[in-house]
């Protein structure tokens, strides 16, 4: 499917969006799940007001610091994440020294594969490609890993994520990062940062802010995560959301 947007067209933005989950599920990248995901990202843009908040700015910093302060981070990669943003994930991996490793919901080698590749095409050197390891108490596909990426990570970053592999990571011990527009889904409630913002802004925000943090001591960068506090982010999401839509109702 290719369409021609105008870059007039009020909604541009949305509609290309669109358009790259849609050649992601053609170039058998992106699940057809992934766009039901999509359609309920979309539903969350709007009431969030389709802007990074002041809470997501907040945590956005706060996951830059903690990917620059990791001994072993690792981002990983779904149908989604690949067909949106993935040379920004690259730039991130290369900013933060992170490595990168396609873990998808519904998996078929072919889809994994066929990730694998885009990331390549696009630029990716540290991919970790084994399928060596298990996530403990994990009752589905997502647990299998690079027992070298995501099983010895300190820190995972998540975008798009399920909650039960959120709790799965955490008992191993692990610091999750996810980015959700959705502040009342389970995943963001059981992680450790949650970003809500949509993906294709949340990347290239904390690449700019890693940029500006390595300027930093390892000391500032510790105190910006000791202050930190999930739950209150999620409060606030919550509230820019109603803030938002009275806004729109005034
Ligand atoms: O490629 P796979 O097989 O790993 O599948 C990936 C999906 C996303 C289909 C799978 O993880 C899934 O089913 O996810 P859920 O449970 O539908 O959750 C998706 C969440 O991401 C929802 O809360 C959406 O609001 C949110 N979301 C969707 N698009 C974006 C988003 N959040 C941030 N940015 C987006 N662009």
């Amino acid at each position: 499917m290719k369409m021609d947007i105008p870059g007039t067209h009020p909604r541009y933005q949305s509609l290309v969006t669109r358009e790259k989950i849609a050649e992601g599920i053609e170039a058998g990248i992106t699940g057809e799940i992934g766009l039901i995901a999509h359609g309920r990202g979309e539903a969350f843009d709007y009431l969030i007001g389709e802007k990074t908040t002041i809470s997501a700015y907040r945590a956005e910093t706060v996951a830059a610091a903690a990917l620059l302060l990791a001994r072993h981070p690792v981002i990983s990669v779904n149908g989604n994440t690949a067909a949106l943003v993935p040379g920004e994930i690259i730039k991130l991996a290369n900013t933060t020294g992170a490595g990168i490793e396609v873990n998808i919901f519904y998996r078929t080698k072919e889809r994994h594969q066929n990730i694998l590749n885009h990331l390549q095409k696009h630029g990716a050197s540290k991919l970790y490609t084994s399928t060596d390891a298990i996530i403990p108490d994990l009752p589905h596909n997502r647990a299998i890993v690079d027992s070298q990426g995501i099983y010895k990570a300190d820190i995972v970053l998540v975008p798009l994520e399920d909650g039960d592999r959120c709790s799965a990571l955490k008992r191993m011990g692990k610091t999750i990062i996810t980015i959700d527009l959705n502040p009342m889904s389970r995943t963001a409630k059981t992680t450790d940062i949650t970003i809500v913002d949509n993906l294709t802004r949340a990347i290239p925000n904390i690449i700019t802010i890693a940029e500006e943090l390595k300027n930093k001591t390892i000391i500032e960068l510790q105190q910006l995560l000791k202050n930190y506090n999930n739950q209150q982010t999620l409060k606030d999401a919550i509230k820019e959301i109603i803030a938002h839509l009275n806004n729109q109702s005034a």
